[in-house]
């Protein structure tokens, strides 16, 4: 099964003006640093220098809307806003409904805090059949989508800053 990035890039975007969150759930620990990583490495490639790359974590999926605006609120008191974030977090099917209750919850509410925030919440979650499906999305076998998630991040904050 082919998996794919993002495509075609219009142009190529400059990050070194820029300062990105990544918010990133702990549960499914390999998978998550190595997205994380892809994520991080996109940035610093696109010019993003470290220091204006902010990682911080929290405990799972279900926590990253909420951790998200906190971390957005944060930066903006401390003066120093945040340009986009990326919230990264790895669903894996289970036996019960709690998977699908979770990617339902999560993912509109990572829409809607698009519009809330008034910037860009990257949608860097997996939400997959198999731990296998998610390994292949990170980079632990396949492409890794957290690079993709760099380079919307810096193209999404510059194109309308
Ligand atoms: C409880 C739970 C389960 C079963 N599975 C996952 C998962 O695959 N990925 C993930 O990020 N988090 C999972 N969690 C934890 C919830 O997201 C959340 O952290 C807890 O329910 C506490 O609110």
């Amino acid at each position: 099964m082919a998996i794919h990035g993002l495509g075609e890039v219009d142009q190529q975007y400059d990050g070194s003006e820029l300062r990105i969150g990544i918010l990133h759930a702990r549960w499914n620990k390999e998978i998550i640093e190595s997205l994380v990583k892809g994520a991080h490495d996109k940035l610093t490639e696109l010019g993003v220098k470290p220091e204006n790359i902010i990682v911080e974590s929290i405990p799972g999926s279900f926590e990253l809307p909420f951790g998200t605006k906190q971390l957005s609120e944060k930066y903006e008191k401390l003066g120093k806003p945040l340009d986009a974030i990326i919230p990264i977090g790895v669903l894996i099917k289970g036996s019960t409904m709690h998977f699908e209750y979770i990617c339902d919850a999560v993912s509109k509410q990572i829409m809607t805090l698009n519009f809330d925030l008034n910037k860009p919440i990257i949608f860097g979650v997996l939400t997959c059949l198999t731990d296998e499906q998610a390994r292949q999305r990170a980079g632990l076998g396949g492409h890794n989508h957290g690079a993709d998630w760099g380079a919307a991040a810096v193209e999404m904050a510059t194109k309308f800053r």
